[in-house]
């Protein structure tokens, strides 16, 4: 099917290790992908849902020991141990290719291996950059047509190179004990083994467009961040782009999609999303800093999404998605999950496949329960979201969980300061990776888990970035997460968070007021738009609120982790630590 030699012989090795009874090209169209469902309905790999309601839409329910990230068993594996960094888990190359090796002989017997060309990134664009996996799984087929861009134009615009990512999928037999999801940066190969999980699987996203990327961003000088990118159209027509790094699960995509509140909405405020989850950043031309997305669709969590949450989200999922561990509703075979409404349904099977009554109180959806959805079925999916070049990014928002100190929202004082805010960022982990929910840690740039060497080096890399823009975006750190006594969040959170962007594009703008405090600039109470908002300026007060005592707590926290990282953490980052703690104790 194609004439790539590099190419044809390197599936002709994974095949001779993996053993297929066949091997199928996917060639991008509806004909091949409507065959494929049609498999994979008759073995139970999905569920055809309710066409009338949902048209194009299917279930999928995961292994129940396989539903998130696996980061214990995710490795860097450079050659040599310096290069991955202390933070990744690391494994010799060649004794991983063996160990592995050993696991994908014969995974593929009786099974067929399908051969993915896709593209991260416009194909055939300037930025562009492509990979083929290797999978014996339909739903890793189909969740790949609707994340990237897949098909024989992928296979042309490759041509005779060999500059691809080569990755190799098998779901073996699902076994947690020899899960391993591996990635070979001086090789540009990821190989991902005994898992059907979204991260694990569909290596374009975590796997190629972070950790693979991120080393290649290094050495060619550009970025690849877990990012949002959304613009913010004035009613005068003009748009400002934001990118903000938020870990997994707190936030992104309801973000990206935010519906303007009223007082913003009546005066023909717009926002549009270029993207949920990734950003490939690079200097354009005009020394700013330029942002796009690599990715073709979303792979978002479900709970919580419902009609006031994300209504944009919402809509997206209403075709052509396939739903993953979330409840299957009987009485019209669509789906439902935890915060979609106040009525669960009654005669339901829950993630697990197994008859759900709400009423035991258990879950029905997997709190890591995801849609997968196509881009363009997003009613504000931006005009530039097909743009190769991306978009001029006014202002990076980094974020996390934070029950208490971090403040609503804060501004750094230099692109140096803010590499530093981000290096510190913490937050309390989430249903997203396997592991225990809720504990804080940090998480710099939302990285921690998807950096593909090392930390430190990550961080110089980002310092040195700023060197190059001469027109750099402001940096600012938000937390929708503060709790109040009772536990309960203290910020509406969701399109109300477009007070808080305001502010941020204001003080871009050079409008807007501001606190100087120990940790940056923060907002005056009265400068935040809360029209329309029932909370006082006493609850913004709160919400804004510098607590010394936490932050030189956080300041000793913030040591230990950077020793942690280790020798290649750039001193200026020590610097602005130093000064921070010497503010904090005047
Ligand atoms: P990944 O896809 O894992 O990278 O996650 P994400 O960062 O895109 O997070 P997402 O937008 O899917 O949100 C995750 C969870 O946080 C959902 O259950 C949301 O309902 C909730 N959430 C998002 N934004 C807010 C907010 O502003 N306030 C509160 N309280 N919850 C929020
Ligand atoms: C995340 O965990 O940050 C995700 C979902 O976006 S996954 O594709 O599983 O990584
Ligand atoms: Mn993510």
């Amino acid at each position: 099917m194609n004439k790539n030699s590099h190419v044809n012989k390197w599936v002709e090795e994974m095949a001779a290790l993996t053993q297929p009874d066949k091997i199928v090209w996917i060639d991008g169209s509806e004909e091949q992908a409507e065959a494929l469902r049609q498999e994979a309905m008759s073995t139970g790999e999905i569920i055809k849902l309710n066409q009338d309601l949902l048209p194009g839409c299917y279930l999928h329910r995961t292994a129940i020991n396989d539903v998130a990230r696996v980061e214990h068993r995710t490795f860097i594996c450079t050659t040599k141990k310096e290069d991955a960094g202390n933070i990744n888990n690391w494994m010799a190359p060649k004794e991983c290719y063996a160990k592995l090796e050993k696991l994908f002989r014969g995974s593929m017997k009786g099974r067929t291996m399908y051969v993915i060309p896709y593209s991260m990134g416009i194909v055939g664009s300037e930025f562009a950059k492509y990979g083929i996996e290797l999978t014996d799984s339909i739903y890793v087929v189909l969740n790949m047509l609707i994340m990237t861009r897949v098909g024989t134009s992928v296979m042309e615009a490759l041509g005779d190179s060999d500059d691809y990512v080569k990755g190799l999928h098998s779901k073996a037999d699902l076994d947690e004990e020899n899960r391993y999801i591996c990635h070979f940066p001086e090789d540009n190969a990821i190989w991902s083994v005994n898992s059907g999980y979204g991260g694990n699987v569909l290596l374009g996203k975590k796997c190629f467009a972070l950790r693979i990327a991120s080393y290649i961003g290094r050495k060619e000088g550009w970025m690849a961040e877990h990012m949002l990118i959304l613009g913010i159209e004035y009613p005068n027509g003009e748009i400002k782009y934001i990118s903000a790094a938020f870990p997994s699960a707190c936030g992104k995509t309801n973000l990206a999609m935010l519906i303007p509140p009223e007082v913003y909405a009546n005066k023909g405020y717009k926002v549009w999303c270029v993207g949920d989850d990734i950003a490939w950043l690079r200097v354009g031309k005009d020394g700013r800093l330029w942002a796009m997305n690599p990715e073709n669709g979303f792979f978002g969590v479900a709970p919580g999404t419902n009609e006031k949450s994300n209504p944009n989200a919402l809509a997206t999922t209403m075709k052509d998605t396939i739903f993953t561990n979330v409840v299957h509703n009987l009485d019209n075979n669509t789906v439902w999950w935890e915060g979609l409404d106040k009525n669960p349904p009654k005669n339901a099977i829950n993630w697990k496949g197994e008859k759900w009554d709400h009423a035991d109180g258990s879950k029905g959806a997997h709190p890591n329960s995801r849609f997968t959805a196509k881009a363009i079925n997003c009613p504000c999916i931006s005009s530039e979201f097909e743009n190769p070049a991306g978009v001029p990014i006014t202002a990076i928002i980094f974020g996390g969980r934070r029950a208490k100190t971090a403040p609503l929202v804060y501004q750094s004082t230099s692109w140096q300061h803010g590499v530093f805010v981000g290096s510190v960022m913490a937050s309390e982990t989430t249903a997203a990776a396997t592991g225990a929910v809720g504990v804080v840690r940090r998480d710099p740039m939302a990285m921690l888990p998807f950096a593909g060497y090392d930390m430190g080096d990550y961080f110089a890399h980002w310092l040195k970035m700023g060197e190059k823009i001469t027109n750099p975006p402001k940096i600012f750190n938000v937390n929708w997460f503060r709790l109040n006594d009772e536990g309960q969040f203290i910020w509406p959170g969701f399109g109300e968070n477009m007070r808080v962007l305001m502010w941020i594009l204001d003080r871009c703008d050079g409008k807007a007021d501001a606190v100087n405090t120990p940790i940056g600039y923060l907002p005056k109470a009265e400068d935040l738009n809360i029209e329309g908002l029932d909370i006082s300026l006493g609850t913004i007060k709160e919400l804004l609120n510098v607590d010394k005592d936490l932050w030189l707590e956080e300041c000793k926290g913030i040591r230990e982790f950077y020793a942690h990282v280790g020798s290649r953490v750039p001193k200026a980052l020590y610097d602005e630590l130093d000064a921070l703690e010497a503010r904090l104790s005047k």
